[in-house]
């Protein structure tokens, strides 16, 4: 998520970072995964920040922007970062670290708006996996019987900066490499497994389960 960019500094753009990021959670979607940080709400600012960062490698980590949730329910700088990095938890806890075009398309699916087009290539990591979401539907917060949802592990999320590139991908998630998750939308980008899929994947696309079964 998970958001903005800028030709500043590093330290400027984080600053835009937060406030836009701090306007725009003013008035969140009831949705699971852009709920930012309502998941560590509990938890101390050190242990949301120990938690977030790890979703990065640690050079990374250590040195990123952590963004969590105030007392008043609006999105707070934990931590300044330096090196263009927002690490954060999402509403069901789950640790994600987005680059500045993760943290601009983040901004634009909380307010379900159009994400700005991407400039370079945007890079997220969620090595600590997640909870679960529906490859088809951006807002879905559960399971439902056709809403493909998928539990994943380990993974890195990439942002094509054109929508074209996704058609090298599958949408399926359960052979192991690559996939798009939410094509079709405004917020399709590529799933990518750092580890098996297999125990962390839930049922195969509704389309492929007739041929799989046995
Ligand atoms: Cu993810």
């Amino acid at each position: 998520m998970r958001r903005i960019v800028a030709s500043l500094s590093a330290v400027l753009m984080l600053a835009a970072v937060t406030a836009v990021a701090q306007e725009k959670m003013k008035d969140p979607p009831k949705s699971g995964h852009e709920g930012m940080a309502k998941g560590g709400g509990a938890k101390s600012d050190a242990a949301v920040i120990a938690k977030a960062t790890s979703a990065a490698p640690p050079d990374i980590g250590r040195n990123a922007a952590v963004m969590g949730t105030g007392a008043d329910g609006k999105m707070k700088e934990l931590r300044a970062g330096t090196n263009g990095w927002m690490c954060m938890l999402d509403l069901a806890g789950d640790s994600m670290c987005l680059d500045k075009e993760w943290q601009a398309w983040g901004g634009a699916w909380m307010n379900k708006k159009d994400p700005p087009k991407p400039q370079t290539v945007g890079v997220a990591y969620m090595l600590k996996g997640d909870k679960g979401a529906s490859n088809t539907d951006p807002y879905a917060t559960k399971p439902t019987a056709d809403n493909q949802w998928v539990v994943s592990g380990p993974h890195i999320m990439l942002l094509p900066t054109d929508v074209s590139q996704l058609d090298a991908y599958p949408t399926d998630w359960t052979k192991g490499g690559p996939w798009v998750m939410w094509k079709g939308t405004p917020y399709a980008h590529i799933m990518v497994p750092t580890t098996s899929m297999a125990k962390s994947a839930s049922k195969a696309p509704a389309e492929k389960k007739a041929a799989d079964k046995k």
